[in-house]
């Protein structure tokens, strides 16, 4: 890979001057006051792991994905964006503007739910070993006879816990309920369904079936607000639906060519992750670009 693009990778934010409030697998966050900074580094995970390698452009990638579905998704429900125009952020931040410029967005601070809410609309993964075992997904009767990756007659909301550690545990709507009360479960049942529906069907007429999702809501001034990332590759299922064939795992759209390699390698899905390949890099920056322009019909850089 020419130098120029393993410069463009950031795999650590450093911004000594803030106050960081969360770092996920591939996100940091910053508190700004009564706003918090969103930054997607480039930082990739795999088998629940952040590997050692970076892939160009895939934070601002993803950035850009969730800023188009905020936008597609503007009179359907709230959200938690300020700004993404850097040069709108507080002067507090602006001195790091190049590190921030495209891969980053000011947000409200909302009162996050205590619940992932997942919305699938394809059986596959926990959802896919739950229905092997008894039928059901989140306490949820599914028809007898599907076949893994198999369409579902309608989209289901299958709430989960958020956990600190490991994988979040499914749970039933009514536990949701337990958590939240039974008016907001409600809510946010209903809100996940109309955003999947409408977004997946869009995403299906560009060639991507958003197989299933994982939203996350807060309460802001503005009500029930959408917050989060947001119908990303990384907190959704992708896959190419030029490829869909029921009845086994499908192949990721962006990081199939990472998992290839991994399991090439023999890799015991233990710590340290290796590193990639140069060319796995450059093939897996490319697709996560391809799926910016198959969804938006706008190229990166356009
Ligand atoms: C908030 N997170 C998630 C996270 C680490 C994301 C804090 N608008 C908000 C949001 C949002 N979104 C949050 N808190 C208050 N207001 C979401 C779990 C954690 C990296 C990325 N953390």
């Amino acid at each position: 890979m020419n130098s120029e693009l393993l410069d463009s990778v950031l795999l650590h934010t450093d911004f000594p001057d803030l106050t960081l409030h969360a770092s996920g697998k591939v996100r940091d966050v910053y508190r700004l006051g009564d706003q918090l900074l969103f930054v997607a580094t480039d930082r990739i995970s795999a088998f629940d792991h952040v590997l050692a390698s970076g892939i160009p452009r895939k934070g601002e990638v993803l950035s850009r994905i969730s800023l188009f579905w905020f936008d597609f998704l503007r009179d359907v429900v709230p959200n938690h964006l300020v700004t993404a125009d850097v040069d709108k952020y507080p002067p507090s931040v602006r001195k790091y503007a190049n590190q921030l410029r495209g891969r980053s967005m000011l947000v409200t601070r909302a009162d996050m739910f205590p619940v992932e809410c997942v919305v699938r609309g394809y059986i596959s993964g926990s959802a896919w070993k739950e229905y092997r075992a008894s039928g059901t997904v989140c306490g949820i009767k599914l028809p007898a006879g599907l076949r893994e990756s198999e369409q579902l007659p309608e989209p289901i909301f299958t709430p989960s816990t958020k956990a600190t550690t490991g994988h979040d545990e499914n749970i039933s709507f009514d536990a949701m309920t337990q958590l939240v009360g039974p008016e907001l479960g409600r809510e946010l049942r209903d809100l996940s369904l109309s955003v999947y529906r409408k977004a997946a069907d869009y995403a299906r007429g560009k060639g991507i079936i958003i197989a299933d999702t994982k939203f996350e809501f807060g309460r802001t001034a503005a009500g029930v607000t959408l917050a989060d990332e947001v119908l990303t590759p990384d907190s959704s299922r992708f896959w190419p639906a030029d490829k869909y064939q029921p009845g086994k795992a499908q192949d990721s759209f962006d990081k199939q060519y990472v998992r290839d390699y991994l399991e090439q390698i023999n890799w015991n899905k233990q710590p340290p992750a290796p590193a990639l390949p140069a060319e796995i890099v450059r093939k897996t920056s490319e697709k996560y670009q391809e799926a910016y322009r198959q969804l938006t019909g706008r190229a990166l850089d356009g």
